[in-house]
């Protein structure tokens, strides 16, 4: 009875609580029916969970940018877990010490990567083209899966499965639950649990009211459009940085900055809205190195937790390295 005396919760994946991590996960568990996932918002949080995982004998991280804290767990444990990471963004840097444990496939989404990695099935193909569409990669597969289905059912189903996770995003059971009927390779609008969801983050009319209350408070200041959130945590309806990057494309914007202050320590959100501009993941890098408490991330997206009395400091660093980099490509 040995192959009962372990069961698959030996595999864990760690993945992101997003359009693409669902769909990322939905490839997992079509492979490994019974194993665990953990859904994170952020490196940091995915480090916690790992640094509480020691049992697990395989060890899956999708689309979490190698964060030091992150690269410091993994270099630990690599002798007495077999990790990979899975990512589809290129890293600010990739450290030496983990190098041959990442698998790094741009110009697609997180899931799929995955896909490519697991023995690609048929019929995951159009929940990885959602998740493309989701992440603006314009790959083969997607081109692929429009001509069979049509783009506008990807669009939309898209759209369903974006809404329905943003109803509670706390709410990680609903996410195992809809990645675990989406491993089937059923369309999201398939799913009660999750059309029901979509229709009343739909109904409530969530996501112009979260543009509504972004472009209320955000302050422009050249190209970066900066939300801040002072002391009582307002709410965006569950739309957040995907409210805030929407705003910042209407007035133009290179960059968008959220800040949500706490008492003592606050976290930082930043996206960039082009390529080939200033590289986010390295700039919360090095601004956490000195003053943070942990931070990172990809080019074009990154995190950071710092202590609140910083945040002014943090804001006028990059917006003066956003000022360089102008002055710098004018003078090219
Ligand atoms: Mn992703």
């Amino acid at each position: 009875m040995g192959s009962f005396s372990r069961d698959k919760r030996d595999v864990h994946l760690i993945t992101r609580g997003n359009v693409d991590g669902i769909v990322s996960a939905a490839i997992f568990l079509d492979i490994f029916p019974t194993a665990r996932v953990s859904f994170v918002t952020s490196p940091t949080a995915g480090t916690k969970i790992l640094s509480k995982d020691e049992h697990s004998s395989k060890v899956f991280l999708a689309d979490l940018a190698i964060v030091p804290e992150l690269t410091r767990l993994i270099e630990e444990r690599r002798n007495s877990q077999e990790i990979h990471v899975i990512d589809h963004h290129q890293p600010s840097s990739l450290p030496k010490t983990i190098e041959d444990l990442c698998l790094i496939t741009s110009g697609m989404s997180a899931a799929g990567a995955m896909h490519r990695h697991f023995a690609p099935k048929d019929h995951m193909k159009k929940l990885v083209a959602i998740a493309d569409l989701m992440e603006f990669c314009d790959t083969e597969l997607l081109q692929e899966q429009a001509e069979t289905h049509g783009l506008w059912r990807l669009e939309e189903e898209a759209k369903i499965l974006d809404y329905s996770w943003r109803f509670n995003i706390e709410d990680d059971i609903f996410r195992l639950h809809a990645s675990s009927h989406l491993a089937r390779g059923c369309w999201p609008s398939e799913v009660g649990l999750i059309k029901r969801r979509y229709l009343q983050v739909l109904n409530e009319k969530r996501w112009p009211r979260a543009l509504a209350r972004v472009e209320n408070g955000v302050r422009i200041d050249g190209p970066v459009c900066i939300l801040e959130f002072k002391e009582k945590r307002r709410s965006l309806h569950g739309f957040g940085t995907r409210a805030l990057v929407e705003v910042a494309k209407e007035h133009r914007c290179s960059y968008a900055v959220m800040i949500n202050e706490r008492q003592e320590h606050s976290s930082v959100s930043m996206r960039a809205l082009s390529i080939g501009g200033i590289d986010l993941g390295r700039f919360t890098e090095e601004f956490t190195s000195i003053h943070g408490l942990g931070g990172g991330g990809h080019p074009t997206s990154a995190g950071a937790r710092i202590p609140t009395e910083l945040t002014p400091l943090f804001v006028e660093e990059f917006q003066a390295l956003v000022s360089r980099n102008d002055a710098l490509h004018r003078m090219e």
